[in-house]
């Protein structure tokens, strides 16, 4: 039986995993493990598809999605969120304090700003430098793995056994205004199923929405494939559909069952997940398609 309580989450991001272990290890829950852990890199300006410092849309506005699922089953959700820089706890807080589950734009401000968030410039000077620098060309082209260690999806059980889940993004850089992915779509970017497991998705939003990616995954795992299985046959019904150009894209999936079994896949190399769990703290390479 695998050693709870334990953490994984997408790229490349040991301090995330570092802060929700810390959680789990002072009796915090699963729910505050991935809040928190996405939080780290929300706040971290370097990272260029998450939170303060995430790369514009082509308009120079930063907009953030992000989710939040627990064990119940609940789930709250933010898009098109504009000057605050925890997304993942303006999510959490339409989960807990709304009778919605999804708050947009200008409403999702407003909302956070009612509960006591700061709205601060989210461009930094270097992301300014770097939409400033695009836009003498303005060539829009998903670019593969340029999340590396940035954007965030995160899954965790605690020592009770109990399984949430968070995701957080900028979304792609220099997507046209307006432009929605996967994150904070649920099924699409995460979903959890306590009974079960859970997936969170990374890479190009809109092909992982066309395969309502996540929640196939945990689906999967519900009818008897492993995490690792699942994430594959996702991905292969993404590579597989006629005429996909998926040699252009990057997806990657991770997923933990309720055994603490995990699994993750994407279709070209150089997707990996950070996993924490008894006292080691690694980043693990994924296995991928594109061989
Ligand atoms: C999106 N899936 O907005 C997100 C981007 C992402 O790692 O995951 N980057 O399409």
């Amino acid at each position: 039986k695998a050693e709870l309580p334990l953490v994984i989450a997408t790229w490349h991001v040991k301090n995330a995993t570092t802060k929700a272990m810390e959680v789990l290890q002072n009796g915090g829950n699963a729910l505050d493990a991935v809040e928190q852990g996405c939080m780290v890199e929300e706040a971290d300006i370097k990272n260029s598809s998450v939170g303060k410092g995430g790369l514009p849309d082509r308009d120079g506005n930063v907009t953030l999605d992000a989710c939040i699922m627990d064990k119940h089953g609940n789930c709250g959700s933010v898009v098109y969120l504009q000057n605050i820089t925890h997304a993942v706890s303006i999510a959490r807080k339409v989960m807990e304090d709304t009778p919605h589950v999804m708050l947009a734009g200008e409403g999702a401000k407003q909302f956070a700003i009612s509960k006591g968030f700061k709205e601060e410039d989210l461009l930094t000077d270097s992301s300014k430098k770097a939409w400033e620098d695009w836009k003498v060309k303005s060539e829009y082209k998903p670019i593969i793995n340029i999340e590396n260690h940035d954007t965030i999806g995160m899954l965790a059980i605690d020592k009770n056994g109990d399984i949430a889940g968070a995701c957080t993004t900028s979304g792609l850089a220099y997507k046209m205004q307006g432009r929605v992915g996967d994150s904070p779509i649920i099924g699409s970017g995460l979903f959890i199923d306590n009974e079960v497991g859970g997936c969170v998705a990374t890479g190009l939003g809109e092909e992982v929405v066309k395969t309502v990616g996540s929640f196939l995954v945990v689906e999967l795992m519900r009818h008897g494939k492993s995490p690792q299985q699942a994430c594959e046959e996702a991905i292969n019904r993404i590579v597989s559909k006629p005429n996909s150009n998926y040699k252009d894209f990057q997806v990657g999936y991770i997923a933990v069952n309720k055994k603490g079994e995990t699994g993750s896949y994407s279709i070209h190399q150089w997707f990996s997940m950070t996993k924490f769990q008894d006292g080691v703290n690694e980043q693990i390479q994924s296995d991928f398609y594109l061989k």
